[in-house]
């Protein structure tokens, strides 16, 4: 056995000081007084690594054993947060860690403050990549999650003059310090060319991929430590690169020059992450990235299923593969690529083994948010694969009608091609196809996924179909990042909630208690004070912590109707203009969250909240009863003070357009109360925390459906209400726009013709429900209790019991404690 230096594994204060100053000088090469903050920040993370080394390498070994079954996660997107608090915080050395670096000179929220947060992902669906790694980890589920290493993760965000600019982010600059390259496990992914159908010696159909391009997949490895565990996961994210010898001589016979343009055209493949959360129509570059880390995933995992000797045909027996959505689909028929054509596994078998491993997760239901690609697209890239999936469909077509055979129909609704508006493959078809488990991600959604988009598939394979709805995880989203409320409840309750969500509810009879209710109102003017000064720095703006905060925080699209949160705002304001001395209750109105940089009319919204901001803000006749905030740069470090500090939630999506949400989880999770329509996990928020202590209103989705059905006039509702129609003037008059008409003509425009996402016909409902909200937080007292009954009533939405779900009715996995001393 090795003998493990103790100042890389120990967790005195004065162990800890020298492995720090050991850091700095042996890993950074600096002297303790040459070194920047982000020296130390290095240095500290260093120290924090070397002590998940060995429960790192212990479960790597553990889980590698071919009887253990292993969760692979395979998403396009993860976003992680920064990982230095959370690491402190699942060892233990949280507190220790803080003094020995005071003790040192330095202060720890200083360096944590060091930390460029991966930002690979769009929203939602990255960050519940995050919290599901998180909760593997805690729950000693043995797992990997694959992705790419996109060099520019998305954009980070600046308002000028009111508008989003992007700036590149750079979150590679100063190095980090979590992730550890692996060139010795590269794999090398084909691209483009044709295919060759040969018959081999024994008489076999074999088929030969050549290739038009190689490219080299480099992993890179980053430990996920469970919560006060010894399991620690890998995040194994993949990066492109040129492969030397192949490209530079063979193919380019001496075109020096050509050859390092290969290497450029090959390095741009993990270069940038797509800053859309919907898919963008036909991007070669889009399909090279999901197809890369896909391929680099399952011949990583057949190599080493291999190297431990285990045998293919048992390969869903060794891991459970699932989709997060639709963007690693491509892993399907790259599966029977690698099990048919490399590994001479027979078709059907090979298919057997494909659907036992897969599993998919819808996100969406938003037709225009469904991935296509076009067969023009895909024979070029991936001329086996377009093989494959035709062959797949053929199969698959031949069981639909043998199964309804005087239904013709049955084939075209269920074809995994498209024909119009051109032909193309149905991914969200061929994760159905190939998978055995397919899951929306709330109770809603799921049922909406069985009712329209996959409706032919639910009525072929019921059982197939289930619901699993999404959580969030406690450890980053109470314990990291609301210390003050964590603090209060463990004093009370003890600590078990941390691990067991669903102990909050031991806060139920809390609400009754006049103290508990003190100390909890304490805890959240805290928290909104603290923001209040991250607002004062980043905006200039001086709120008043006294006001309402009424907090809408997620990624700007017309289906969660920022606007129509806007509409409220500039009601209230109208009402005050006319009335200067109406008692109206403070409200400050905290906005934060990206556009896609190609879309338009998002970021015209983000200009009409900065518009807004800028009359109601410096309005003498307004004072401190309403203020308007844009908080620019939404992300995972920027998000971790705005959950404590709200009071209101706004989570307002169209009905039937959000598939789950999960800030609103976070909000409700953290005593603030929800405003918010029946969508997504909204209604289960509601369930779970009871009505009464939760703000619906809106449209259901069946009636907004009775209501398209019946010809949607959007401007009848202008009519029938002055106050939507003054709004609505105020907007058209160039009110907000130093009298430019022009600048949001195209939302109005939208509004009163088509009004897609119905906020015409919701505002009346809106408007009445924020009356409420205001009737109810003057009663302070009632008010803090239903806080305490949010917080305590959110057990269920915790992500380990998504976990446990997913673990139990897909994954068929256990888990598996590490031990340290074997
Ligand atoms: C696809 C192809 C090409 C370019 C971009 C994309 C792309 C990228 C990101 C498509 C979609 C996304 C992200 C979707 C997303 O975040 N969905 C959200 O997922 C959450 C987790 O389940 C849900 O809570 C949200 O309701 C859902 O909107």
């Amino acid at each position: 056995a090795i003998q493990i230096e103790d100042d890389r594994t120990g967790v005195t204060i004065p162990t800890l000081r020298r492995a720090l100053a050991d850091n700095l000088y042996y890993v950074l090469g600096k002297p303790p007084d040459g070194a920047t903050l982000n020296d130390y920040y290095l240095a500290l993370a260093y120290t924090v690594r070397d002590r998940l080394m060995q429960r790192w390498m212990a479960s790597t070994h553990t889980h590698r054993l071919p009887t253990i079954k292993q969760v692979i996660y395979l998403s396009a997107e993860y976003l992680p947060g920064p990982h230095l608090g959370n690491n402190l915080m699942n060892l233990g050395l949280y507190e220790t860690v803080q003094q020995a670096v005071a003790e040192s000179g330095l202060d720890l929220a200083t360096l944590l403050a060091c930390e460029e947060e991966p930002g690979l992902g769009n929203g939602g669906l990255g960050r519940l990549a995050a919290c599901f790694m998180d909760s593997l980890a805690t729950l000693e589920i043995p797992a990997i999650g694959y992705g790419i290493r996109y060099e520019f993760g998305i954009f980070d965000q600046e308002i000028r003059e009111g508008w989003q600019a992007e700036i590149t982010d750079k979150w590679l600059q100063s190095g980090n310090p979590w992730e550890i390259a692996r060139p010795e496990d590269a794999v090398f992914v084909k691209l483009g060319g044709h295919t060759e159908a040969s018959t081999d010696e024994t008489g076999c159909y074999q088929v030969r991929w050549i290739p038009h391009q190689t490219v080299k997949g480099i992993p890179y490895d980053t430990p996920i430590p469970g919560y006060r565990v010894n399991t620690v996961n890998t995040l194994r994210l993949w990066k492109a690169e040129a492969p030397e010898s192949f490209d530079l001589s063979v193919f380019n016979h001496g075109d020096y020059y050509g050859a390092v343009d290969q290497k450029v055209i090959s390095e741009n493949l993990t270069k940038v992450l797509y800053p859309n959360d919907e898919p963008i129509q036909g991007k070669q570059l889009r399909l090279k990235q999901q197809y890369f880390f896909v391929s680099c995933a399952l011949q990583d995992l057949i190599r080493t299923h291999l190297a431990q000797g285990g045998r293919l045909e048992r390969f869903h027996e060794k891991f459970a593969v699932q989709l997060n959505d639709t963007h690693p689909a491509i892993a399907i028929p790259e599966l029977m690529r690698l099990l048919v054509d490399d590994h001479h596994v027979p078709w059907d078998l090979a298919w057997t083994i494909t659907q036992q491993t897969f599993a998919y997760t819808n996100h969406t239901l938003l037709p225009e948010a469904l991935e296509v690609w076009s067969l023009d697209l895909l024979g070029q890239l991936l001329p086996r694969h377009l093989e494959i999936i035709m062959e797949i469909n053929r199969r698959f077509l031949e069981d639909v009608r043998l199964k309804f055979p005087d239904n013709g129909e049955k084939m075209g609704q269920l074809s995994l091609i498209a024909d119009q508006p051109f032909r193309s493959v149905r991914m969200a078809y061929l994760a159905s196809v190939g998978s055995h488990a397919i899951n929306g991600v709330a109770a809603l959604h799921s049922q909406l996924l069985q009712k329209t988009v996959l409706r032919g598939f639910y009525d072929l394979w019921p059982e197939k179909f289930l619901n699993i709805t999404n959580g969030v995880t406690p450890r980053r989203w109470m314990l990291l990042s609301n210390p003050r409320l964590a603090q209060l409840i463990t004093r009370r309750i003890g600590d078990r909630w941390i691990i067991h969500l669903q102990d909050l509810r031991d806060l139920e009879p809390l609400a009754e208690d006049p103290e508990f209710r003190a100390a909890w109102r304490s805890v959240k003017q805290a928290n909104k004070q603290a923001l209040a000064q991250r607002i004062l720095e980043r905006t200039g703006i001086q709120v008043n912590v006294e006001s309402l905060f009424d907090v809408q925080v997620k990624r700007i699209h017309e289906y969660k109707r920022q606007h129509l949160n806007v509409l409220h705002i500039i009601t209230l304001y109208n009402r005050l203009k006319q009335n200067p001395s109406l008692d109206l209750v403070p409200r400050t109105f905290i906005f934060a969250g990206k556009a896609a940089p190609g879309y338009v009319q998002a970021k015209l919204i983000i200009r009409l909240i900065t518009a807004v901001g800028e009359v109601i803000n410096r309005d003498p006749a307004v004072g401190d009863r309403l203020k308007v905030v844009f908080l620019p740069d939404y992300n995972v470090t920027n998000g971790q003070p705005i959950y404590p500090a709200a009071d209101l939630s706004e989570q307002i999506s169209t009905a039937g357009k959000e598939a789950s949400g999960t800030g609103n989880m976070k909000f409700a999770l953290n005593g603030a109360l929800t405003i918010g329509t029946l969508d997504g996990a909204n209604i289960e928020i509601r369930e779970a925390v009871g009505s009464e202590n939760f703000f619906h209103f809106g449209h259901k989705v069946e009636e907004l459906s009775q209501l398209r059905s019946q010809g949607y006039d959007p401007r009848r509702y202008c009519d029938h209400s002055p106050e939507l129609n003054r709004a609505i003037h105020r907007l058209e008059s160039g009110f907000f726009a130093q009298g430019n008409r022009d600048l949001f003509r195209p939302l109005v425009q939208s509004l009163l013709n088509d009004d897609p996402y119905f906020l015409m016909a919701d505002y009346l409902s809106y408007l009445n429900c924020q009356e409420q909200v205001s009737q109810a937080f003057l009663n302070e007292a009632t008010w803090i209790r239903r806080s305490i009954l949010n917080t305590a009533r959110m057990g269920e939405f915790s992500s380990d019991r998504s976990i446990r779900e997913y673990a139990h009715q897909v994954w068929q996995v256990q888990s598996v404690p590490i031990n340290l001393q074997p």
